[in-house]
């Protein structure tokens, strides 16, 4: 008898010592490929999980869609059958509306400030209604300055994107936005995006520096106009039935490489920001600059849609967006 009870006791205690080590395998997918900064982020996220569980939460990335698109990962991630993945700001307001804010064109001036709205309680608040939407919100990341490409001709006057065909991600704001400057918009994921550039189904596409260098789009698209129009930021996701599944010590463990992880992709995107410039020029692409003015004159004409677009975020979140980006400005 006394044995018998002994013996369930160690059963017990080993089995749930095995629980504890045994190893918990994930998937990472990301949309673009392994030289932009999401896929460089996420592995570097995947190092620093591993390396802080000791082994014991495993993360394997698959970049440039072989998961499928952002939209259809971020369902993955809310039907709890992928684990990680880190899509645009754009691609979240589908499924929360203030999260849209972000994209409204021509609203922040820097990098900096966008690291402050977005660190700061205003980003908090985002991230904090994603739980109810299946998602957990670890931290921003950087996509960056989006800036206009295409087969034609410079953009060098607000008028010149008229006519054109312009993929735009599969968003409203992005759509609304480009047919609001007279251009024919056409979303689609950006995993199909090269094909449609190259086969000339559209004219043009609109994303920063990194991406146009990691998709090769200088193979199939001359000219490059730096408008900037907006600044996106990619949100990193964990799907909540995955998260709420791990033991508080194994989420401390990921929050902590969440945070170290956002520090290098935005240094990466930076830097490779900075640097690709001169490279895309190199690869035969013409950059231009767009003035200040024309800049002004493409703010003015969106008017409406950014009207439209901050009324559709609510009234309350597009108010605390404008003055968390004023308080940013003040520092
Ligand atoms: O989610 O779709 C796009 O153009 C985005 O810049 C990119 O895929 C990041």
């Amino acid at each position: 008898m006394k044995f018998w009870k002994l013996a369930v006791v160690a059963a017990a205690l080993s089995a749930s010592a095995l629980a504890g080590a045994q190893e918990i395998k994930a998937r990472f997918g990301t949309s673009l490929p392994d030289s932009h900064p999401q896929t460089l982020g996420a592995r570097k996220f995947a190092e620093l999980v591993e390396a802080k569980t000791k082994g014991h939460i495993k993360i394997t990335v698959y970049s440039a869609g072989q998961l499928g698109s952002d939209m259809q990962m971020q369902a993955a991630l809310q039907g709890g059958t992928q684990e990680f993945t880190a899509p645009s700001t754009a691609t979240l307001a589908g499924l929360v509306k203030e999260f849209g804010v972000i994209g409204l064109p021509f609203s922040f001036a820097s990098e900096q400030e966008a690291d402050a709205v977005l660190d700061g309680p205003f980003g908090k608040k985002l991230l904090a209604q994603l739980p109810a939407r299946g998602l957990v919100g670890l931290a921003f990341w950087e996509n960056g300055f989006r800036n206009v490409t295409n087969s034609k001709r410079p953009i060098v006057r607000a008028e010149d994107i008229a006519g054109l065909k312009v993929r735009t991600m599969q968003n409203n704001l992005y759509i609304d936005m480009f047919g609001g400057l007279g251009a024919n918009a056409v979303p689609m994921a950006v995993t199909e995006l090269f094909t449609a550039l190259e086969s000339r189904a559209v004219d043009a596409q609109e994303n920063p520096y990194t991406v146009v260098y990691a998709q090769k789009f200088y193979d199939v698209q001359k000219y490059l106009s730096t408008t900037g129009h907006a600044y996106d930021a990619l949100t990193l996701l964990v799907s909540r039935k995955f998260w709420d599944r791990l033991s508080a010590p194994d989420q401390k463990a990921v929050q902590d490489a969440a945070l170290e992880a956002t520090a290098y992709e935005r240094q990466t995107s930076r830097e490779l920001n900075a640097r690709l410039r001169g490279e895309l020029t190199r690869l035969g692409m013409q950059i231009n600059d767009v003035s200040p003015q024309e800049r002004a004159r493409m703010r003015e004409k969106l008017q409406p849609v950014i009207a439209k677009y901050t009324a559709g975020a609510g009234e309350e979140a597009a108010k605390e967006f404008f003055a968390a980006i004023e308080q940013a400005r003040k520092h």
